[in-house]
């Protein structure tokens, strides 16, 4: 009698705990499956971002040095227009002194340093400029002999006085070029 009540106890244990392990089993294996797909969809969505934002970087790293070299050559040419200008421009002054016989008119010229003197032959004798007080030449400058009609000129630079006459007549002919600082 004992042993036929405790193969019926230990029977019914045995049918319970296998219906829980089959519940167990059929939980547990569920899952894993739905969590592994959901995994591969989000790699390939994943891999899929990357190559779109690799291939954007190129165009935006050549633009800018594109634009850079082209704003430096536009620069560069205005400054280096304009310093030829001012070179060009130094006037040259001249001043005219009208030798007749026998006189120099006017008898003093003033001049600025650079500034040029002509003088011009109009009268009927041949005529020259010679530096220094008559009849005595200094040797600082001298023009050649000057014929009716012709000139003869020289470009004073520094700042002074300086007489002059002419070597070819009595009295000289005596003028004077002030040069002012
Ligand atoms: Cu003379």
């Amino acid at each position: 009698m004992v042993t036929k009540r405790t193969t019926a106890v230990l029977l019914a244990v045995a049918l319970v705990i296998a219906a829980c392990s089959a519940t167990a089993d059929s939980t547990t294996s569920n899952p894993p499956s739905t969590v592994a797909h959901t995994t591969a969809t989000q790699l390939s969505t994943t891999s899929t971002l990357v190559v779109t934002s690799t291939t954007s970087l190129p165009p935006t790293t050549t633009a800018p040095q594109t634009t850079t070299t082209t704003t430096t050559t536009t620069t560069l040419a205005p400054t280096t227009t304009a310093p030829p200008r001012p070179t060009t421009k130094p006037p040259t002054v001249k001043h005219t002194v009208e030798q007749l016989d026998f006189s120099n008119t006017p008898q003093m010229v003033a001049v600025k340093p650079g500034d040029t003197v002509i003088w011009v032959n109009n009268g009927l004798s041949a005529h020259d400029a010679t530096s220094g007080a008559d009849p005595t030449p200094d040797g600082a400058w001298a023009s050649p002999v000057i014929q009716p009609g012709e000139s003869w000129s020289r470009r004073f630079d520094t700042p002074g006085t300086y007489p002059y006459f002419c070597t070819l007549h009595p009295g000289g002919m005596p003028g004077r070029i002030v040069v002012e600082g």
